[in-house]
């Protein structure tokens, strides 16, 4: 069942939820080509935590049994053995398989040779290509093909899994690629799905766990098969640019840019790629909505895009579009910026002291000092913002000069004696 076919019918659910009596699901982890920095996001991960999934403690989803080569506390052949199972169809449960890193193309070797392996030819299942000597390692990629034939499911966690990432750059001999495209087009796993992706380098932990528990939901029935976009990814996650939710994208608006790394400023002119980039790390934060990159004052340099790592390289560098924007920006946000800070300087200012000569704080600018360009723009920004509408600026106008005592006293009132303002008898400190 595609996504199509499931969006058509989303409540359809053609396998049932798991048996009650036995709600465990078991998630396979395979390390392909890429460097760990999925699996330190996947601990990262809080919403939810990998801890809250295996212990069960999530609301209908099923207590996760998490096989993972670096995290089990078996080795050798007792960790194995569940992956075999697995792949023979003897586990006696359903399972999910989580990639990590890409597969690379040792599949052309004739023989033996490999990138990434999993286990000794002594732990392979039946019918897997296992050649020459018990201890000769066996392929992830075969591993790979022979676990997503009966998987609930199949997870790309990385951009190395999901597109081929740093693996499959220029000059890398390996001939990575990613989960998709080994497992191929039509790829269905045994609840119908394609393979999901979760790209990013390294991905948000929270990305992963987020998606993994909606997909358990899912087959639990409790909720619709979620969107995913064309590329396979969680569309709630990936339709939105970086520029959109980022935090400096109001300095690019007003043509405002950093000229190295760590400046407040916006990035796109020391290659930031963020108006381009389909990500939520702006959003989202890297972990427990804190951090990310360009929080940090880093420049997106489109890490979760299928294009990444060469098409957004050399990072140091421009985005070749970005002078284009970047001058328009100049121009009409400079503009705009100038007009906003008359606007923010009138708002930084009380109107009680607005016809004062003489202001008591730091909040108010005397009568006479006010610049031509500040009187202009108030009569006029004030005369479209309350038109149609309650004249506030008027209704000001008409209030009652308060009387500070600091004002009395620059008038000459002698402040060491009780004082009437505004009909009330105003006592001296001495006096209370
Ligand atoms: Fe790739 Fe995973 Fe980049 Fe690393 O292992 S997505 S190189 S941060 O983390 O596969």
């Amino acid at each position: 069942m595609s996504y199509d076919e499931v969006a058509a019918d989303p409540l359809s659910n053609p396998v049932g939820g798991p048996d009650p009596d036995d709600n465990i699901i078991h998630l396979f982890w395979l390390q392909g080509m890429g460097c760990d920095g999925c699996t330190t996001a996947l601990l990262a991960a809080n919403r939810p935590s990998l801890e809250e999934m295996v212990l069960g403690t999530v609301p209908r989803i099923p207590r996760i049994i998490l096989h993972h080569p670096m995290l089990d506390d078996d080795s050798g052949p007792d960790f194995m053995s569940a992956y075999r199972q697995a792949v023979e169809g003897t586990l006696g449960a359903p399972y999910v398989v989580v990639l990590e890193g890409s597969i690379p193309d040792d599949q052309s070797f004739p023989g033996e040779g490999y990138f990434a392996a999993l286990g000794v030819a002594a732990d392979a299942p039946q019918g897997m290509r296992a050649t020459g000597r018990p201890d000769q390692p066996l392929r992830v990629s075969d591993w790979a093909w022979a676990m997503a034939r009966r998987a609930e499911a199949c997870f790309s966690i990385g951009t190395c899994a999901t597109w081929g990432g740093i693996p499959a750059a220029a000059g890398n001999i390996t001939g990575s690629m990613g989960f998709m495209d080994y497992l191929g087009r039509e790829y269905r796993s045994a609840r119908g799905l394609p393979v999901v992706n979760v790209p990013g380098c390294a991905p948000i932990g929270d990305n992963f766990t987020e998606t993994l528990m909606q997909v358990l939901l899912y087959f639990d029935g409790a909720v619709k098969l979620p969107e995913f976009d064309e590329l396979g990814r969680p569309e709630w996650m990936f339709a939105e640019t970086v520029h959109r939710h980022c935090m400096k994208a109001g300095y690019y608006e007003e043509g405002v840019f950093a000229h190295e790394p760590g400046d407040n400023e916006c990035l796109v002119e020391i290659g930031c790629w963020g108006p381009v980039v389909q990500c939520n790390i702006t959003e989202r934060g890297a972990i427990n909505h804190t951090g990310g990159c360009m929080i940090a004052g880093g420049a997106c340099i489109g890490c979760t895009m299928p294009g990444f790592p060469d098409k957004y390289s050399p990072f140091y560098k421009a985005p070749p579009g970005s002078a284009v924007s970047g001058t328009v920006s100049r121009i009409y946000g400079g503009g705009i910026r100038r007009l906003r800070r008359l606007s923010m300087t009138a708002g930084n200012h009380t109107p009680i002291w607005d016809r004062a000569d003489h202001i008591p704080s730091a909040w108010g600018i005397a009568a006479g000092q006010k610049t031509p360009a500040q009187k202009v723009n108030a009569y006029f920004y004030k005369k479209l913002q309350y038109k149609g509408t309650v004249n506030h600026s008027a209704r000001n106008k008409k209030q009652p000069q308060p009387g500070s005592r600091d004002i009395l006293k620059q008038k000459g009132v002698d402040m060491s004696a009780s004082v009437p303002v505004l009909g009330e008898r105003v006592v001296t400190r001495e006096e209370l």
